[in-house]
């Protein structure tokens, strides 16, 4: 079994090829809250069939949704492959038939669809819990709906036919104040195309309201924040072509030259009140979160400084360079009185982060004070004597960053570990924000399995608290979130 190091963690060990799993009454070392009552759902990219170039992008694999079933202190895991068109299309193949990332001319001649570009969606990105349905994502296609309690997919799901667009992010936002889901879709009208349409999504389900806008250049638009009264679209960077597409190529490419750009509208707005503030070359994938103050937009998020992703490679020629691929802690003002159309950045902490950063979601869309991220804490151990094969960097941590203070509080997860993204599970009554858990997946290297970690988030410090041992590789994780259990109806 090889060992990947993919793009969403510094190394990760690789569950067996075409495995699903139901594994109840996990090993548990420590206690387990018996406040916790839900499932920890994470989604992930995982090869059904390897790839049928050798230098296609991790982010092209063939989606994959498990959970962690949490009550009364004891976990069931389950692990099932996302059934997408594409997925079944392979099954009957019995081999891989789908070509590079988002390039269908890339396919197998006789399945061969550039019309239907999200038939090829791999849906392998993020979870998303709303109006009591499950879903996976995947900013090319539709959402697929998800039994929360089988993990068995039902299919795309398109709203009751009201998300036109033919695609949605994988990052949507939920106002916790409203319960509406604010969403996108970009690339909306098929393959680079320049439609950005923008959703509301009531927390009945029902779309209630559809806004259809242009970009300033096609590129990866991967997240977006939200404010109690502002959608925020920042991309940059990643350019594409029709052209790119005829030659075989990958879908993006780098562009060093290109602006990145953050877009501001009204929730309720008009396409005419879309906004674009310019910046230099910016990779721009996550958010933390934002809030308005009067006029201004004050947003949180972990850009890179330039291409994070080396199987996206500069169009000029030039070699990837590593230096650029760092994440910092970015706090960025966007100033709507201005008559600049530029955007302020300040850098909030010196020391680069993994970019998998999560807030409490009673905060989303308002004033944030903590900010949750993986990160590598270099004065940690990492054991190479238990772990020969371990890989040469680790994110072994997971940090606190307090925007009041400036102070920073982390759990280490093990010294032969390497960390997924942190879930934040929000408990208590006081609705204080960061009561609750940081829960997420490590590799063990030296064991060659994988364990979820939990840790009380407010005592960071005082260590992981349960650990779930499982015997074997976990699917990977892009993203995860938590969902309580009364949220999903789950058994
Ligand atoms: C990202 C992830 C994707 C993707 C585009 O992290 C961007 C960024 C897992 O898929 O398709
Ligand atoms: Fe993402």
């Amino acid at each position: 079994m090889a060992d990947s190091t993919p793009a969403f963690g510094a190394g990760a060990l690789t569950m067996p090829p075409r495995m699903e799993v139901n594994l109840e009454d996990c090993e548990v070392e420590g206690t387990i809250p018996s406040e916790i009552d839900g499932a920890f759902v994470r989604v992930g990219a995982e090869w059904y069939y390897p790839p049928k170039y050798a230098d296609d992008a991790i982010l092209n694999a063939d989606g994959y949704i498990s959970s962690f079933r949490i009550s009364n202190g004891k976990v069931d895991y389950k692990g099932r492959w996302v059934e997408t068109h594409r997925l079944k299309e392979q099954r009957k193949a019995r081999k891989q038939i789908y070509g590079y990332y988002r390039n269908p001319y890339t396919d197998d001649k006789d399945i061969q669809d550039p019309e239907h570009p999200n038939l090829r969606t791999v849906s392998n990105t993020a979870p998303l819990t709303h109006a009591g349905k499950l879903f996976t994502l995947k900013e090319d296609g539709l959402p697929h709906e998800i039994d929360p309690n089988t993990l068995q997919t039902i299919g795309p799901w398109d709203f009751h036919g009201k998300w036109k667009s033919e695609t949605f992010s994988a990052h949507p936002k939920l106002d916790p104040l409203t319960g509406e889901m604010v969403s996108f879709g970009y690339e909306a009208t098929g393959l680079c195309s320049d439609d950005l349409w923008i959703y509301t999504v009531g927390p009945n389900g029902q779309v209630s309201n559809e806004v259809r806008t242009k970009v300033p250049y096609v590129s990866v638009i991967h997240d977006m924040a939200l404010t109690h009264r502002h959608v925020v679209i920042p991309f940059g960077g990643y350019v594409t072509s029709k052209q790119r597409l005829l030659d075989g190529k990958i879908h993006w490419g780098w562009d060093q030259n290109q602006p990145s750009y953050i877009g501001v509208m009204p929730r309720d707005g008009d396409p005419k009140d879309m906004r674009w503030f310019k910046g230099p070359e910016r990779c721009m994938m996550h958010t933390f979160n934002a809030h308005s103050e009067g006029n201004k937009v004050i947003l949180y998020a972990p850009f890179y400084d330039g291409n994070f992703f080396p199987f996206f490679p500069p169009i000029d020629g030039s070699p990837w360079d590593p230096r650029k691929a760092r994440s910092f802690i970015r706090k960025i003002t966007l100033d709507l009185d201005s008559k600049k159309d530029t955007y302020e950045e300040e850098i909030l902490w010196p020391n680069p982060i993994m970019d998998l950063g999560k807030v409490d979601p009673r905060v989303l869309s308002l004033q944030t004070r903590y900010l949750f991220a993986p990160f590598n804490d270099e004065s940690k151990p990492f054991d190479r004597s238990k772990a020969p094969n371990g890989p040469a960097r680790v994110t072994n941590s997971y940090g606190r960053f307090d925007i009041t203070t400036g102070k920073m509080e982390s759990v280490f997860a093990g010294a032969t570990h390497s960390l997924a993204e942190q879930t934040f599970i929000p408990t208590g009554t006081s609705g204080r924000e960061g009561e609750g858990y940081l829960i997420g997946v490590a590799s063990n290297f030296a064991e060659r399995r994988s364990e979820l970690i939990i840790a009380d988030a407010e005592r960071l410090h005082e260590g992981v608290i349960a650990r779930v041992l499982l015997p074997f590789t976990a699917a990977s994780q892009v993203h995860g979130e938590w969902s309580n259990a009364r949220a999903l109806g789950l058994s």
